[in-house]
């Protein structure tokens, strides 16, 4: 630290240096990212709750009023205005809250002192970080032919140290929905915890449901559904950090709760102590600003985006992994190797992911990109398999 301050002015020249490094989404260069540039009426917002603290929420009543309402404007667009839960930092804490609530809950229940979750193998490395930190054992569930959970493999993994399933409504690397109904039966049979990874497909499911996709319930709709992740700063345009837990009854929440006694609340539940206000207060701007007719037109660019990115990589020779069911593209070259796709595509300026399972080029078709992108794109990747 300097012994005497800098200038303002000193502090901003430096900071664009810094800042010149960053990639921007508006470049249309940053292709296999969950996030994108959040709307500007969020950001201001955010800013606007900077100071606002939902750890000691007696003060800031307003900005709790925020996040409850949320919460209920979340749980009616996943089908249970009942629900409850926090804005919290992302998927994450969301996945780690759902896991420590089937934890505890079960430890209640029937004393498990460890216990097992099962996930399937497309699940998020958050459910790994949560299991260990967490001290449960994480068991992979298998995948069908479509890249989702296989029931008889989840079947075969249930025993009585089974504190949780998890389902996934939009996997990280595929963007495939699991078969929820079949889990949230299956879950009510065997009287299992169903916790539903919904971080990056609650933002786009039911607003392509609405347009007629033909997509498979995921949400409280399903008696077996307890709990759900679902993270604005994907595909809700809120700015980084925004994630949400909602949960179907409050005995999750009470199931983990720790006492506070000096606090404005007695009682806290959530991982974090001192948090952020802005996230909730952000999301809520943007979910009254956008209104459901505003999310439906972003779903419908983005599947459109897709469908152009998807026919173009077919019509060029290139062979996808599946049909993208949501704004997710993965594709193979029938002549070079994923990894020396992926190098050149850098060498060209374009920042891709690999997909792990298949290995495959990953493109999340994210709102800041756009058709004239794509085509950019194809180019290149034309270029590479015609050198
Ligand atoms: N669940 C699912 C299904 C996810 O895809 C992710 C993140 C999480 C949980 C965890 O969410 P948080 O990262 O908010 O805690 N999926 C992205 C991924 O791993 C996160 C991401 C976003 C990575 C932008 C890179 C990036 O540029 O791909």
């Amino acid at each position: 630290m300097h012994r005497k301050g800098l200038s303002q002015q000193e502090i901003f020249d430096q900071l664009q240096q810094y800042h010149e490094k960053d990639m921007e989404y508006v470049s249309g260069n940053i292709l296999g990212s969950m996030c994108t540039c959040a709307h500007p009426i969020a950001k201001k917002v955010y800013c606007d709750f900077l100071d606002s603290n939902l750890g000691d929420p007696g003060l800031f009543k307003g900005t709790k009023q925020l996040e409850d309402e949320v919460i209920k404007n979340i749980g009616v667009l996943l089908g249970d205005d009942a629900v409850c839960g926090h804005v919290i930092t992302g998927g994450t804490e969301a996945n780690l809250m759902a896991i420590r609530a089937a934890r505890n809950l079960a430890r209640q229940n029937n004393s498990i002192d460890s216990g097992e979750i099962i996930v399937p193998k497309s699940a998020h490395f958050s459910f790994k970080k949560s299991a260990d930190i967490l001290g449960v054992q994480l068991k992979e569930a298998s995948l069908d032919d479509e890249y989702k959970i296989d029931l008889n493999s989840v079947q075969e993994q249930i025993s009585t140290k089974t504190v949780a399933v998890v389902g996934v409504a939009g996997t990280t690397e595929l963007g495939k929905v699991d078969p929820i109904p079949e889990l949230s039966n299956l879950c009510l049979d065997e009287n299992i915890y169903l916790h539903i990874d919904a971080a990056f497909g609650g933002f786009i499911i039911p607003f392509l449901k609405e347009m007629g996709y033909d997509i498979p319930e995921f949400d409280f709709r399903l008696k077996g559904v307890s709990s759900i992740t679902i993270d604005p700063h994907k595909m809700g345009l809120t700015p980084i950090p925004t994630g949400c837990i909602l949960f179907r009854e409050k005995k999750f929440l009470e199931v983990m709760s720790i006492e506070t006694p000096y606090l404005t609340e007695k009682l806290q539940s959530t991982i974090v102590g001192t948090r952020s206000g802005a996230s909730a207060a952000a999301t809520w701007a943007i979910m009254n600003y956008m209104g459901f007719e505003g999310y439906l037109e972003i779903a419908s660019r983005c599947m459109n985006t897709t469908d152009f990115l998807a026919r173009k990589l077919r019509r060029a020779g290139f062979r996808l992994v599946s049909s993208p069911e949501l704004n997710i593209v993965t594709f193979t070259s029938p002549k070079i190797s994923v990894t020396e796709l992926a190098q050149k595509l850098k060498q060209k300026g374009w920042v891709v992911s690999v997909s792990s399972y298949p290995v495959a080029i990953r493109i999340v078709v994210m709102p800041h990109i756009s058709r004239a992108h794509i085509l950019r794109f194809i180019e290149d990747l034309k270029n590479i398999h015609s050198s």
